[in-house]
């Protein structure tokens, strides 16, 4: 947490920091009903156990992945945005009003992921992969020219990202596109609408694949992409 007064709400720092710790406090005894205080952010459940993709991503990994890196997010977002002007609002908005604003990077930084992993773990199922329905597989074979070309073109843009980031299958307007996005950026801030989301952060593979970016890549495609979801955010 920075020291800009937004992050303070009407409270000075020193007030702000005493009345987290007291609220703190309250928490951890169970005292305290939901309120303006409260965490207004929850970690959505997993869609599946978390030994549901094995052996594609282990549920170590996934363990691992959804319970920590993922709740952290969440946590560090709902502390980020408490007490000011971003407390009581939705998690798009947040992601909006924060996005590309050098002096609110920790709150978007945490709000934008903790927005990709609930949108991942949906972009993700047990027995995935194979052909996309209909009316999607329709749309992919006019943007790519084939199913075959979008996933080349998912694994490329996966295996292309510099560092941490992020592979999408987005709409352009009514155009199918794959991007990739850096660190927790997501095609939202481009005005572009996901349909899914591939994560290749270290954390989301090294465990089961180390530095084997690909395989976890082309495992994925094959395997646990969610095509349906793809289709119904399609809309
Ligand atoms: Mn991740």
């Amino acid at each position: 947490m920075n020291n800009h007064p937004e992050n303070t709400g009407h409270f000075g720092r020193r007030e702000f920091l005493a009345a987290s710790a007291g609220i703190a406090a309250t928490l951890a005894l169970g005292g305290l009903s939901r309120g303006a205080w409260a965490a207004p952010h929850a970690l959505p459940a997993l869609p599946y156990a978390d030994s549901a993709l094995a052996p594609v991503i282990s549920a170590h990994t996934l363990g691992f992945h959804y319970g920590k890196h993922h709740k952290a997010y969440v946590d560090n977002l709902n502390k980020l945005a408490a007490g000011t002007e971003y407390a009581d609002l939705p998690l798009e908005k947040v992601i909006a009003a924060t996005a590309g604003r050098a002096d609110k990077a920790g709150l978007f930084n945490n709000a934008a992921q903790t927005w990709n992993h609930t949108f991942y773990w949906k972009s993700l199922r047990p027995n995935g992969g194979g052909e996309p329905p209909a009316a999607l597989k329709q749309r992919i074979e006019a943007a790519f020219g084939s199913v075959e070309a979008c996933k080349k073109e998912l694994a490329a843009a996966a295996m292309g990202q510099f560092g941490s980031g992020w592979a999408w299958l987005a709409l352009d307007g009514d155009r199918l596109r794959v991007v990739k996005t850096g660190n927790a950026d997501l095609p939202l801030t481009s005005g572009m609408k996901p349909l899914l989301t591939l994560d290749v952060w270290e954390h989301a593979y090294y465990l089961d694949y180390q530095n084997r970016r690909g395989d976890y890549v082309n495992a994925v495609l094959d395997k646990l992409i969610n095509w349906e979801f793809a289709l119904r955010n399609l809309g």
